[in-house]
């Protein structure tokens, strides 16, 4: 459940830059994530769509004539678009796929008689997201508009399908991808008048960040109920004390309610409850959350059961919500990152949502596959580059304990006019606000200094940090943050060719970083592109010897620096991902898997180092039969 809608604030504090008081009102409560119980019923909204690009010059057509008034089929022709996916890969047409602007969903839904007849009953419409802008109507009537492309939003639509009982319940979403120095991430759009080189209303979107702006519904849809008065929000933050577990707890419910709180482990078994609305409840023997590969049982999470009756002086609404709940502590000393007060190297990948024809779109085999790389790879942790990802993801991370950085979608902010939601998750112990941003800028001093500064009182539970490159001079979040995370490509992007500078550069970056802040550092990105099937010897650039050879010499150095202050690796990239034409051959290619989750050559380098990690920093689980020795 979202106790604060993180992601949200910090995408307004981007665009309400000049307005830095609006922060705390943009503290967003509620929206606890639809979970099906015995008061709440889900039904899923994904499938096929009516789906049509606005095409006319302005883009403008739909809302100018109203397409939302009636189904979309009347009013052109329709393609028929998978929900949820991107939707730029789904055809044979290269403008569909480079389309920026309005396009347009639409279906009926037949909602179940009695959640309608029921008054009693809300029926919400949640969208897990949609890239970038979105409205939302229901039977022609507006009920949503959502600026973000990586976050849910929803809208209550009980008085909507109420008016007219008998009327198919008809659900239109339009979406615009575009994006504009104010937007997260960050673009531009460029006329081309010259008509001597480009037909006429050509335009194009620049982007200033390295991977495909794919766009559509990319998360599902969904209705739930609840009843009307209803756990709407649970804030949860843990503790322990010897062999007892503390989580301190916050519930809102909508209504004066009674309440019945309780806490139970795996098995069923009740092992505290509480009346009251906030409190602690303690957990004598707790089973610790644990990340993967440092516990024989990682991933324990209990339930708390959250029973609210609220009486209307008629009848009594019951309303039941569960929250898996992870029991466990971060720390960061100097040089060390702490989990339960144990030291915790990161071993781990960056990741992208993105895959063959889907794009962006949910998909669970894609999910599940990724899960079981990461396992086979001997990875305890990933962080969600360069935006927040489902809830699905972070849901399966909390269970098989793998660890989260989880970032904002504040990538590719290089103009000075783009200057200016948290989770119960245990998953994520660390907030990423920002990738590679021009800090070098002077506003963006006072900018990073406020963002980070109020990421932290809103979720002081977590560390904050922002994510640089090896420019020294974009240290300005630097003072503030609690863990340096560096990007560096020695021997690609600079002095290409030559693995020689590795060593040395390497050994500058930490010595400069460490020697001026003290801080504990994490190499947040590192690697190098490969071919999959591209070989020399020696070794060149985008072969995957030279992807293997560059991961090896990086891994020397961090060898050295994990027995000081180095607390942690994160390859660049898992796989391969889309980005746009003319960066890169059909897309880059740093990944160590290819797009279709195949091992190149360096998978292997790292999935030896990986458990040798494992080995060396953590806890090898029980059945493992891997070779560990680093
Ligand atoms: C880093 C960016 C990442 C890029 C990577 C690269 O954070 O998004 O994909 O460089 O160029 O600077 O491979």
């Amino acid at each position: 459940m979202r106790s604060v809608n993180f992601y949200e604030l910090m995408t307004a504090t981007m665009v309400a830059r000049r307005r830095v008081g609006w922060l705390c009102a943009l503290w967003v409560r509620g929206h606890a994530v639809p979970r099906e119980s015995s008061s709440r019923e889900v039904k899923e909204l994904n499938g096929l769509w009516s789906f049509r690009a606005d095409r006319s010059p302005t883009r403008n057509e739909g809302f100018d004539l109203a397409w939302y008034k009636g189904p979309l089929t009347s009013t052109g022709p329709v393609l028929e678009m998978p929900v949820p996916a991107s939707y730029n890969d789904i055809s044979q047409d290269a403008t569909l796929r480079d389309f920026i602007g309005w396009v347009w969903y639409d279906r009926e839904v037949v909602v179940p008689t009695r959640w309608v007849k029921d008054e009693g009953t809300r029926v919400v419409l949640r969208v897990g997201s949609a890239h970038y802008y979105s409205i939302v109507w229901v039977n022609g009537v507006k009920v949503a508009e959502h600026e973000g492309g990586h976050l849910p939003f929803e809208a209550d639509i009980g008085s909507v399908i109420r008016e007219d009982p008998t009327a198919p319940c008809r659900i239109t979403i339009a979406v615009n991808n575009t994006l504009t120095l104010t937007t997260l991430p960050p673009g531009t759009i460029t006329h081309m008048n010259d008509r001597t080189k480009y037909p006429g209303d050509y335009f194009v979107q620049n982007i200033f960040f390295d991977f495909f702006n794919y766009a559509g519904i990319h998360r599902p849809v969904l209705l739930y109920t609840t009843p009307k008065f209803y756990v709407d929000d649970i804030t949860v933050v843990t503790d322990y004390s010897d062999n007892t577990g503390l989580v301190r707890y916050e519930v809102s419910v909508k209504g004066a309610a009674t309440l019945k709180v309780t806490l139970m482990d795996k098995d069923g078994h009740c092992v505290a409850t509480s009346s009251l609305p906030s409190g602690v409840l303690k957990v004598v023997d707790v089973k610790l959350w644990w990340p993967y590969l440092m516990h024989d049982n990682p991933g324990y999470l209990y339930s708390m059961e959250v029973r609210s009756y609220v009486s209307d002086g008629q009848q009594i609404f019951e309303d039941v919500y569960a929250l898996p709940v992870g029991i466990r502590t971060i720390n960061v000393t100097t040089t060390q990152f702490l989990i339960n007060n144990k030291p915790f190297y990161f071993h781990g990948v960056n990741k992208h949502e993105d895959s063959d024809i889907r794009g962006k779109g949910l998909d669970w085999p894609l999910i599940v596959k990724d899960f079981n790389l990461i396992k086979w790879l001997g990875a305890n942790s990933f962080r969600t580059s360069h935006y927040p990802y489902a809830e699905e993801i972070m849901q399966m991370c909390d269970r098989h304990g793998i660890v989260v950085i989880d970032e904002c979608p504040g990538v590719g902010i290089k103009d000075i006019r783009s200057f200016g939601n948290a989770q119960n998750h245990p998953s994520v112990v660390m907030w990423s606000v920002a990738n590679e941003p021009a800090a070098e800028m002077p506003p963006a001093d006072y900018y990073f200094r406020t963002l980070i500064k109020h990421t932290k009182a809103l979720d002081p539970t977590r560390p904050v940090t922002f994510i640089t490159d090896s420019n020294y001079a974009r240290d300005k979040g630097a003072p503030y943050v609690d863990v340096i995370c560096v990007n560096s490509y020695f021997s690609w992007y600079h002095d290409p060719g030559h693995m020689e500078v590795i060593p040395i550069q390497l050994n500058t970056q930490f010595e400069n970083w460490f020697g001026k802040y003290k801080k504990p550092i994490i190499q947040s990105e590192y690697g190098a592109d490969a071919v999959p099937g591209f070989h020399s010897d020696p070794p060149m650039m985008f072969t995957e010897e030279y992807q293997k050879d560059v991961l090896k010499s990086y891994h020397k150095v961090f060898d050295e620096k994990r027995k000081q202050y180095v607390i942690g690796e994160l390859i660049w990239n898992f796989a391969d991902f889309m980005t746009v034409q003319g960066t890169a051959l059909g897309g880059e290619q740093k990944g160590i898997f290819t797009r279709q989750r195949q091992p190149k050559a360096a998978a292997f380098v790292l999935r030896e180092r990986y458990w040798g990690l494992a080995n060396a920093t953590g806890k090898l689980p029980p059945w493992t039969k891997y070779p560990c020795a680093l």
